[in-house]
């Protein structure tokens, strides 16, 4: 058992001034029950609580974590850039410098705007593919979360997604009525939607692997045809990376899938765990935006240069080395002991990845889209999280979130990961 004392009474304070005690609804383990333990440090594949315990962490902030906390590298670029100063809104070297590398790993990216969330980065996307088209409406993906903006949270994931709540209490009708949702993996939705909204769909935005039901991948042919449909159409294909750039390959999902769409959103890496996020691409798209064009955007801290020093630092570590050959190996590895526990122990799981990205639902059949994810066995996988942190295992609070490696988790993590997946499956 992880104690608790400490991250209890935190946690009583912490409900006395932030509404559920956290910045962020995900964190309040109400997927899973019981109380969030809060973390005093970080280095490597581990996190270690307030009350001194250490556990194998498979969230890894969400996605930024991909070096494993506290990289060496990052830190002293952070440390260096403060004695700098931290902040001067006007532009800083840092900033092309992030600019040049991204484009240099993405493409399909001429040009890139960096604000400070995936939010900001979807919603700014969305803001300019309808400046461009001058067309109100967009597509989406049931259980695909693009960040917590008005017409974005429909039928969301994440968060959003784990409250059984995917339409978000003060969103508009009138917000909302713009934003079409589909199936994800359905072709046929595809069609019929781009026919009964004929020249009227300004984009389409998703997930190229949604991490935020869980996880599950695009069928064969899927993200093809949606790019033959949107250039068809006249709709901006945009690629949320918020979550897979620089993750699934050097440069992200788009790259391992060979598909251009016209914009892609980042962030989480970028930043190498400070708030940050991006959105870029077509040149001719992202030249409408001010100061250029008419689609405002813009953002105080956007660019900030400890921000920029951390994440130039965590791409600049990611490409000079074998780490996403490491990390499909890991994944590999992780994949195949975990199914192994679950046949062992005579547990139905379907286990999903994608690289170092990845999610075991409690259901025998495969999971392709939303409704498939929300068949899984909720309460078993509550028990699997709890009885994994007992074991000194951190996966993500919730059966609608992926789980990340990182290149600093170890054979010695993931064999002990394994073994205590294989006691604690016995007992589901
Ligand atoms: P942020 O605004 O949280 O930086 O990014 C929003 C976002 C956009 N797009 C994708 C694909 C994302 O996964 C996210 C955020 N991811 C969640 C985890 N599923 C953040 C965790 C949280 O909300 O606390």
């Amino acid at each position: 058992m992880i104690s608790r004392a400490k991250s209890e009474a935190l946690f009583a304070e912490s409900l006395q001034h932030i509404p559920g005690g956290v910045n962020s609804p995900v964190r309040a383990f109400r997927a899973v029950g019981g109380q969030p333990f809060f973390v005093q440090s970080a280095k490597g594949a581990r996190v270690t609580t307030v009350d001194g315990d250490e556990l194998i962490d498979y969230v890894g902030t969400w996605g930024p974590a991909i070096l494993g906390h506290s990289h060496p590298k990052i830190i002293s670029a952070v440390k260096a850039a403060a004695d700098h100063g931290t902040s001067f809104g006007i532009p800083n070297p840092f900033e092309v410098t992030m600019a040049r590398l991204i484009k240099s790993l993405v493409p399909n990216v001429d040009k890139v705007r960096m604000c400070n969330s995936g939010t900001e980065a979807c919603m700014s996307a969305i803001r300019l593919a309808r400046g461009f088209t001058r067309r109100d409406k967009f597509i989406k993906f049931d259980g695909c979360y693009h960040g917590h903006a008005d017409g974005l949270l429909v039928k969301a994931g994440s968060g959003a997604l784990t409250f059984g709540n995917p339409d978000s209490a003060g969103v508009p009708a009138d917000t909302a009525k713009h934003t079409l949702v589909l199936p994800f993996n359905d072709i046929e939705a595809l069609k019929a939607s781009f026919a009964a909204n004929r020249g009227e769909i300004a984009a389409v935005i998703i997930e190229p692997v949604p991490g935020n039901g869980g996880l599950y991948l695009p069928r064969p042919g899927y993200l093809e045809f949606l790019r033959q449909i949107t250039a068809e159409q006249g709709a901006v294909l945009i690629f949320d990376e918020v979550m897979t750039g620089f993750r699934l390959a050097p440069g992200g999902a788009q790259e391992r899938f060979g598909i251009r769409p016209d914009l892609s959103c980042f962030g989480k890496i970028i930043g190498g765990g400070l708030p940050v996020g991006a959105f870029g691409g077509r040149g001719d798209i992202m030249d409408y935006l001010a100061p250029l064009g008419p689609v405002y955007q813009a953002g105080t801290l956007s660019g900030n240069p400890l921000a920029m020093a951390a994440g130039i630092a965590a791409l600049e570590e990611l490409r000079a080395g074998d780490a996403y050959a490491q990390l499909e190996a890991k994944g590999a590895a992780l994949e195949a002991g975990l199914r192994e526990a679950a046949m062992s122990a005579g547990i139905p799981v379907t286990f999903n990845r994608c690289g170092s990205m990845f999610c075991g639902y409690f259901r025998g059949e495969p999971v392709w889209n939303l409704a498939d994810a929300m068949k899984s066995d909720r309460e078993r996988f509550k028990k699997y999280f709890h009885g994994m942190l007992a074991e000194g295992v951190y996966f993500a609070p919730s059966q609608f979130e992926a789980g990340f490696l990182s290149t600093a988790h170890t054979e010695a993590d993931i064999a002990h990961t394994v073994q205590a997946a294989a006691r604690v499956m016995k007992t589901l």
